[in-house]
């Protein structure tokens, strides 16, 4: 029986045994897309697996890996190559870096994965193999099936799902503007029900599509349909998902989502002035009230997480008060703040690049750590606007009065936060008694 290993490497494993939120999909669905006959192990570096490249038993070894954990995953590929593994690796740095990818593995594939990586198989079986496998992201999802959830580690938290795929428009900073052809499409329902099906005993679900509610009056009309069959079969978790701001101008789809359970969205604000707006290519958001938005999303009971931008050239160092003032009028339930950041490939990345201002020290490429050469901010005065806008919001009177907005309106939010506090203190319990022993 051929041996495949799929890892997920990490930069380092001090994630061990720490609660994770929601789990990464590729290699579940990668392993779908596996004929029976080949036997499959999961190493999940970043929720706790050590991959031992130098001494892994395995024919196959497949990696599916992002921009901070690319150096520890050609490290993996540089060993695999000595011992004459078969080795692939997919995600967005090698989709936008392929050539990069191919000095530590046999084969990159670039973009979506199921029909590469079939294709791999097939090549592998019959002693062939292709530097490069392209994975157009605008096939048919009618055969993709629902990810192995054996291939999602144990250690997080919540289980994602995935109800679409894609995104048409093209913000300058987003990751997914490397994969070609990135036409948006729904997964059939049958085959999310049957995924939702899988999950229906966690506490809470959480959806990983670019955004839920799709680009058009017909995506809406589809999600619609959708809604009404998850509220038929009476799903007790809740869920939560991303989402674009257009949400607010459909009051049938957000009744709808709060009765099929979703409590929560995550909305790309990104900026709260004009000009970052465009400077991102979020024009969708350009001259939009988001006080009217939340309000609209709040009268349904849904709360919401904005997520937000800082370090792009148009701010200056009175940003940080203007976004906190422009967050707290509209009434954010939570507010994230990442720094801008240049994901390879990305037309941010390319204007960037040219100005000498990108960082290739991949490790450090996250959005909680700035990584690019800012305008108008030393990466100190970065950190320190990050963490203004920050405290703004986590301390206690805010706490107290965003849990007030919803001790009377629905406390599921609420059931979910104490639930999460339960698990940390579990956590902490765990890691007392690692350390006494
Ligand atoms: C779940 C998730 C997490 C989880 C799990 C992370 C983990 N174990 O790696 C949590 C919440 C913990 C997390 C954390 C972080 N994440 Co995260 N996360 C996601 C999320 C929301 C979903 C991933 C997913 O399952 N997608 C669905 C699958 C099906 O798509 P896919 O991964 O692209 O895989 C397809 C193809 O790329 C390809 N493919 C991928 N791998 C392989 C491998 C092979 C062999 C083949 C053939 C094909 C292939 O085929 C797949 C199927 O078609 C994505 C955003 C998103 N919507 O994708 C961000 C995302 C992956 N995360 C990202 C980042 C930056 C982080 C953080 C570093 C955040 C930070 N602080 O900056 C941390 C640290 C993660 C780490 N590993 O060190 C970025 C990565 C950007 C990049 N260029 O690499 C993303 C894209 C979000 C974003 N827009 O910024 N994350
Ligand atoms: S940021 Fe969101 S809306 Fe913009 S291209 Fe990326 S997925 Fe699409």
């Amino acid at each position: 029986m051929t041996k495949i290993a799929m890892v997920y490497p990490a930069k380092d494993t001090i994630h061990t045994g720490e609660i994770l939120l929601y789990c990464p999909l590729a290699l579940g669905y990668l392993a779908t897309h596996t004929p029976d006959e080949y036997k499959i192990t999961l190493y999940d570096e970043y929720a706790g697996d050590v991959f031992d490249a130098d001494n892994v038993d395995a024919d196959i070894v497949a990696v599916a890996a992002i921009t901070p954990s690319i150096t520890r995953s050609y490290e993996i590929g540089k060993k695999l190559k000595k011992r004459k593994i078969k080795s692939i690796i997919g995600g967005a740095h090698v989709t936008a870096l392929p050539d990069e990818a191919l000095q530590y593995y046999d084969s990159v594939c670039i973009g979506e994965g199921e029909g590469p990586w079939r294709e791999f198989l097939a090549d592998v079986e019959h002693g062939r193999k292709k530097d490069k496998y392209f994975g157009p992201m605008n096939v048919s999802l009618h055969n993709l099936g629902i990810p192995r959830r054996d291939m999602c580690h144990e250690n997080y938290q919540f289980p994602s799902v995935l109800t679409s795929r894609g995104c048409p428009y093209s913000c300058s900073f987003c990751y997914l503007t490397v994969f070609d052809s990135r036409s948006y499409r729904m997964i059939p329902h049958e085959t999310i029900l049957a995924d939702f099906d899988a999950v229906k005993d966690s506490y809470a679900v959480i959806l990983v599509d670019e955004n839920f509610i799709g680009y058009s009056e017909k995506d809406r009309e589809d999600r619609k349909i959708l809604l009404e069959k998850m509220i038929k079969r009476r799903y007790k978790f809740m869920w939560g998902c991303q989402t674009t701001t257009t949400i607010a101008q459909d009051q049938e789809l957000m009744r709808l989502m709060y009765m099929a359970g979703c409590r929560a969205v995550f909305v790309g604000f990104e900026a709260v002035d004009e000009e970052s707006l465009k400077f991102v290519r979020k024009n969708h958001n350009v001259g939009l009230d988001y006080k009217d938005l939340v309000k609209k999303l709040h009268s349904n009971n849904i709360a919401v997480i904005a997520s937000t931008i800082i370090g792009l050239d148009s701010h200056d160092r009175y940003y940080p008060a203007k976004l906190i003032k422009a967050l707290k009028d509209a009434k954010v339930d939570y507010p994230r703040v990442f720094f801008a950041t240049a994901w390879p490939g990305t037309p941010f990345f390319k204007d960037l690049e040219k100005e000498g201002r990108i960082s290739r020290n991949w490790d450090e490429v996250r959005k909680d750590m700035p990584s690019i050469k800012f305008k108008n901010f030393t990466k100190e005065e970065a950190i320190t606007a990050r963490q203004e806008v920050l405290d703004a919001f986590f301390k206690p009177r805010f706490i107290i009065k965003m849990l007030l907005r919803w001790i009377f309106k629905d406390r599921s939010l609420i059931k979910l936060y104490l639930n999460m506090m339960k698990s940390y203190k579990e956590r902490d319990r765990k890691k007392k008694i690692n350390m006494a022993a």
